[in-house]
C-alpha cells in the first residue's frame, strides 16, 4: 500500500511533545478522502511539537502510510 499526501488547515487542540503525538481539529483532506473532524496524529519529528500549542490555527501536511497518519509539517496560518 503506497503513500498518500494530503494538505489540510487545522487548530490545535493539544500537543505530546514527548510521545510525539498532535491532536487537530481539522477541516475535510481531499486526498485522504477525509471528513473534518478532531484526531490525533503522529509527528514526523517532535521537534516540530515545540513551537505549537492548542488554540494555533495551522495549515499542515499529513503522509497516510498503511493505517497511520503522521504530520509532516507544520507551520501557523
Ligand atoms: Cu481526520
Amino acid at each position: 500500500m503506497g503513500q498518500v499526501v494530503g494538505d489540510a488547515e487545522g487548530i490545535v487542540i493539544s500537543v505530546d511533545v514527548e510521545r510525539g503525538r498532535v491532536t487537530l481539529k481539522h477541516g475535510a483532506i481531499q486526498a485522504l478522502g477525509m471528513p473534518a473532524m478532531t484526531m490525533v496524529f503522529r509527528a514526523a519529528d517532535s521537534a516540530m511539537l515545540a513551537n505549537v500549542k492548542p488554540g494555533d490555527a495551522i495549515r499542515f501536511k499529513v503522509v497516510r502510510a498503511e493505517n497511520h497518519f503522521t504530520v509532516t509539517q507544520l507551520a501557523p496560518r
